[in-house]
């Protein structure tokens, strides 16, 4: 372990370094500070919920691997994810799904849901001065095993989920409310077709319907905002997805709503960051589900690469942090998942702070310069820059390991409490 005198003594190095281009690394460390990334409880138990009535998952989401150690009850799940943040610099949120509602055994239904199923969770986020997000469950549910919900044929199968996508904003609020730190309530259908439609316009009316209706209830944006979020295909979707792009981004348009732009709802080699600030020009905040997608929306841990640091940049350069709702999406049995949040997060924080350090006011003058041979070699050279020594400063300021430390930290937690899991 480097000595905290070491640690310092490269980070005066490093920031002479940045300094000598015109970025202030202190700044940039204040302006990450400010950074709060939702983090999905659904890594925690491979979106399985509480419901654990027999439905399969479905919706296109699919879950592999079989680590042990999964949270199976909502006490467990708490503490993965505060065990979670303990190894995270800075002060970060949950993002809820409705079905990890507690009923303590009763069986309600996801129409029926109100403030009294999250009680538990709002004094455990205040407790722990966490913020809540929150998402309508449209999947994992006997009434949307045929791939469709908001936009189905059948009138009391859309009144079921609209009555849903309601109470979930009304739950929103109260999250906003109690917290005093707004919640954003996402919602994403899978409704779509596995084979070639013949009528590709019924249900895009239907859904504008059904969305019009549980948007229909002004909320105090202060407790909540809500996201649309779209998608090209699932899996069982094929050929068509009622919620598409082009749907989505006029209906947030047109009413108000942010937009939910998910990095692995595109095409396999289409990144979200190039969307951002196409996008910023018609609203007025954005949500981000920064996941990763390997040959298709496989929701693999998110790591540092490229598109990774393109969608930090834009965010950064196009001074959009304020406005954007940060959270991730994805989802790993196959590793110890206290460890797939942190890395996620980690490399999302890395990203950002990655960004934060470019000399932006020179790349631009650059740019307006004509001067992008200029721009080139430096994009190059910044890549080498010592972002690392102020990633581990960072940590070490904000009291959590620094380096690979926190690994042994997450295999300790394994020992303990995981592996009694049985
Ligand atoms: C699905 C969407 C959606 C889900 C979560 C669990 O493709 O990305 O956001 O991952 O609601
Ligand atoms: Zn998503």
């Amino acid at each position: 372990m480097t000595s905290p005198k070491n640690l310092g003594r490269a980070y005066q190095l490093a920031k002479e370094r940045y300094a000598a281009l015109g970025v202030d690394t202190d700044r940039a460390l204040r302006r990450l500070k400010n950074v709060s990334i939702s983090l999905h409880c659904w890594q925690g138990d491979d979106v399985g919920g509480f419901e654990h009535a027999g439905s399969e998952l479905g919706g296109g989401l699919a879950v592999t691997g079989n680590y042990p150690g999964k949270a199976r009850t909502a006490d467990e799940l708490r503490a993965d994810f505060l065990k979670a943040v303990s190894l995270l610099p800075g002060r970060h949120r949950l993002n809820l799904h409705a079905f990890y509602a507690e009923t303590k055994g009763r069986k309600i239904g996801r129409d029926q849901l109100g403030p009294a199923q999250f009680k538990n969770w709002v004094a455990w986020a205040k407790a722990h001065k966490l913020g809540l997000d929150f998402n309508q469950t449209y999947f994992a549910h006997p009434l949307a095993a045929d791939g469709l919900t908001l936009a189905h044929q059948d009138k009391r199968v859309r009144k079921f989920w609209i009555e849903h996508g309601i109470r979930c904003r009304e739950i929103g609020a109260f999250f906003g409310k109690t917290l005093g730190s707004t919640c954003l309530t996402n919602l994403w259908i899978p409704d779509g077709y596995k084979d070639t439609p013949v009528d590709r316009k019924a249900p895009r009316e239907r859904l504008v319907e059904s969305l019009d209706a549980i948007f229909a209830k002004k909320i105090d944006p202060k407790h909540n905002v809500d996201s649309v979020e779209p998608k090209l295909f699932g899996i069982g979707s094929e050929s068509y997805v009622v919620g598409s792009h082009e749907f989505y981004l006029g209906y947030a348009v047109s009413r108000g709503k942010l937009l939910c732009l998910d990095a692995g709802h595109y095409h396999p080699t289409e990144g979200i960051a190039d969307k951002i600030s196409a996008v910023f020009a018609y609203l007025d905040r954005i949500a981000l589900h920064v996941s990763r997608g390997v040959r298709w929306d496989s929701d693999h841990v998110v790591i540092l690469n490229d598109d990774l640091l393109a969608i930090a940049q834009e965010l950064v350069r196009g001074d959009y942090l304020e406005r954007t709702h940060l959270a991730l999406d994805y989802f790993d049995a196959s590793i110890n998942r206290v460890a797939a949040w942190v890395i996620g997060a980690r490399c999302f924080l890395k990203a950002l702070l990655m960004a934060l350090l470019e000399p932006l006011s020179m790349l631009k003058r650059l740019e307006l310069k004509g001067d992008n041979t200029a721009r080139l070699a430096m994009f190059e050279e910044l890549k080498t820059m010592p972002a690392g020594i102020v990633w581990d400063y960072y940590c070490d300021l904000c009291g959590v390991p620094v380096g690979p430390a926190w690994i042994d930290e997450v295999k300790r937690y394994e020992r303990d409490v995981l592996s009694t899991r049985v």
